[in-house]
């Protein structure tokens, strides 16, 4: 008997269709999500499940399994909506989806760094909502905003994504520093300089890019204290996780103009965000689409199907998490 499958929201379609193949398999196709409830009643029925960032994988979902569950194929690289020390307990194995969405996050990230530099979004208001009538507008003022060419990125976080983000920020002529827990190996860091406390490199950055997970160690890394540091003229970039801000001090330096702008795809709370970033022209924001790209999307959708793939003929899987 082929293993059952559950699919908690719809993903790409050539996942799907190895899914038919290979498993007896539950999909989603309308993507209508399962309310929390349902979804635990339901996946008691099967062997793995496919998940999303959107379904709450808690101590209380794994407390509530029945036991026939054995293995979660996440299709996404945070998967801090699982508490994977509950699935280790319950002796559930779960894999998430690295490096397949390097570069689609990384483009975003550099989209961001221009958008909040060159204010697209008032740019793009004034002619999409028809109010672009100056003639001869003033060109020292009219939507003039920084150039992004030979200035000072910091990285936190200088992983897998934060690498790429460098490479190419690089071909801005942009010069890169970063913070990290450890300083990497000459090959990846390149021209890169380290700081080995966050405190010391802020007030050298012109852009900070966020690249880290969401952890206890992560949440409110940009607070009062933190925001205090940045540059008068900087620009903070993040499109790792909304817990990593805090929203009032945030939102409070872009409204006094402590910080020159902010470029956010993620949120606390999504979709929910705090609605005073909306106010703000000098905040720049997203509905949390770094990997949405067709390639990369189905990169994750099949990255997360061959990982149950492996788990079902006894194969180490390819991105384990616990
Ligand atoms: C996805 C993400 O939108 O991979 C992640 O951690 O946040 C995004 O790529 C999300 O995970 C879809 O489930």
């Amino acid at each position: 008997m082929k293993p059952k499958i559950l699919v908690s929201r719809k993903i790409s379609d050539g996942a799907e269709e190895i899914l038919k193949q290979e498993f007896d398999v539950t999909l989603n196709l309308n993507d209508k999500p399962y309310p929390y409830e349902e979804l635990i009643k339901l996946v008691n029925n099967y062997d793995g499940l496919i998940s999303t960032s959107f379904d709450k994988l808690d101590k209380n979902f794994f407390e509530s399994l029945t036991g026939r569950l054995k293995v979660i194929g996440h299709v996404g690289v945070g998967y801090d909506n699982i508490n994977t020390q509950s699935a280790k307990e319950k002796n559930i194995k779960v894999s998430n989806t690295p490096n397949v969405l390097n570069d689609a996050v990384a483009e975003i990230t550099i989209l961001l760094i221009l958008a909040s530099s060159r204010r697209i979004g008032e740019a793009y208001n004034l002619v999409k909502t028809n109010t672009w009538k100056d003639h001869r507008p003033d060109i020292t003022k009219l939507m003039v905003g920084n150039e992004i060419t030979g200035k000072t990125l910091g990285i936190i976080g200088m992983g897998r994504i934060g690498q790429i983000v460098a490479d190419r920020a690089r071909a801005f002529n942009m010069k890169i520093i970063y913070f990290n827990r450890n300083k990497l190996s000459k090959d990846l860091e390149k021209d890169a300089a380290y700081y080995s406390d966050l405190k010391s490199m802020l007030p050298n950055c012109d852009y900070v890019s966020l690249h880290t997970p969401a952890t206890p160690e992560t949440k409110n890394i940009i607070n009062p204290e933190t925001l205090k540091l940045f540059p008068k003229h900087s620009v903070f970039i993040n499109t790792s996780r909304g817990s990593t801000v805090d929203d009032d001090a945030l939102i409070e330096a872009l409204k006094n103009k402590k910080i020159y702008g902010a470029g956010l795809d993620v949120f606390n709370n999504e979709p929910n965000l705090d609605k005073r970033y909306l106010e703000l022209d000098n905040c720049f924001v997203l509905p949390h689409v770094g990997s949405a790209t067709h390639e990369t999307r189905l990169a994750m959708s099949m990255l997360a199907v061959n990982n149950l793939k492996c788990f079902f003929s006894n194969k180490p899987l390819l991105s384990e998490v616990v």
